[in-house]
């Protein structure tokens, strides 16, 4: 597995809360043989070369925001170096943790102040009509970045075929509570379900995705299979995964990231490079499989599309 190598300056600031040795002997993955155990069956299998298929980078100015020397990081990348807690807090711990995660069947309930609540099955959500692959420029909190061919829906079809009520102003989303699946959820490394949240209108911005592929097949385990978020103007911690709740709320959600440490991770989480996190700078980037530093683009690149949903507001304390 290529996992690059960062200078331990870099290494997941986000894993601060957690004893990683705590997690593993917990977990049951020292000493129940499991480390190792599953080799990443699609890796190799680079099911989709840019160009061929979906959306092939193209030059500034394209609806996505990519910019001219934006090229799509690797599949080994994209599907080895992961945030995924439920399955560990290592970089690499997703893809060999969550390899028999059961997806199928899958419901997502939607409910809350909507005309139309209901338990969908995946099918339901995946009109193939609506299916599109876009490459999106993501960031996280922790100063890497990645470049993404994502397959997806808008989450606004979702939204709108649930008719919310006028008094419905954000939308709260659950990862599945699945102890025995997830083994990070037998430890309280976040308040788990993981849930995060968006304001109505960012939810139905037309770059917002309901995401079920990358590389133009279904999203790996370790993505967030079967179905997660994906909101590219905005820090990676937002792309909640594994979704089974959608839900139309009055009130601005708690998001764990915010219950976990709400001086360092807040709602808007708009990728903002003036900003720094309380422990670290965030006016610079490195990309995956690069070297050196990239500064960081407001909105992450997407402030052309995104700015206007925030005028008016002071960006600086809605971090
Ligand atoms: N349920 C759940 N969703 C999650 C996380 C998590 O730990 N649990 N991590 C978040 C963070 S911090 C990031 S950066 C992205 C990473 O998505 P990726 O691994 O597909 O790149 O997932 C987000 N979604
Ligand atoms: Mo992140």
């Amino acid at each position: 597995m290529a996992t690059p190598k960062l200078p331990s300056s870099e290494i997941t600031p986000e894993s601060t809360y957690v004893d990683r040795r705590k997690f593993l002997v917990a977990a049951g993955i020292i000493g129940a043989g499991l480390a190792g155990a599953s080799p990443r069956s699609l890796e190799g299998a680079l099911p989709f070369l840019p160009g061929q298929q979906g959306q092939a980078p193209q030059a500034r100015g394209t609806p996505y925001g990519l910019q001219p020397n934006d090229t799509p990081t690797p599949w080994a990348d994209v599907t080895g170096y992961n945030n995924f807690y439920e399955f560990g807090t290592g970089k690499d711990d997703p893809a060999r943790n969550a390899t028999n995660f059961r997806t199928r069947p899958w419901t997502v309930k939607v409910d809350g102040l909507c005309e139309k609540p209901g338990d969908y099955g995946l099918e339901d959500f995946l009109r193939p009509s609506a299916v599109e692959d876009r490459i999106y420029r993501m960031r996280c909190v922790e100063a890497w970045s990645m470049v993404i061919p994502w397959r997806g829906i808008p989450l606004k079809d979702v939204i709108d075929r649930a008719q919310p009520r006028a008094s419905a102003r954000f939308v709260e989303f659950t990862t599945l509570m699945d102890p025995r699946q997830m083994p990070g959820q037998r430890l309280p490394i976040l308040e788990w379900p993981y849930t995060e949240g968006l304001r109505l209108d960012e939810a139905r911005h037309p770059l917002t995705l309901l995401a079920t592929g990358v590389y133009g097949r279904d999203l790996p385990n370790q993505n967030g299979a079967p179905l997660r978020l994906v909101v590219p103007w905005k820090y990676g911690f937002k792309g909640v995964k594994s979704i089974v709740r959608i839900r139309f709320v009055e009130r601005m959600p708690t998001s764990a990231w915010m219950a976990a440490a709400p001086s360092e991770y807040g709602f808007y989480a708009n990728v903002n490079p003036e900003v720094d996190h309380p422990r670290w700078s965030q006016a610079t980037e490195r990309r995956i499989g690069e070297f050196r530093r990239r500064p960081t683009l407001p909105f992450n690149g997407y402030a052309d599309q995104v700015a206007s949903l925030y005028s008016g507001m002071d960006l600086r304390r809605n971090y």
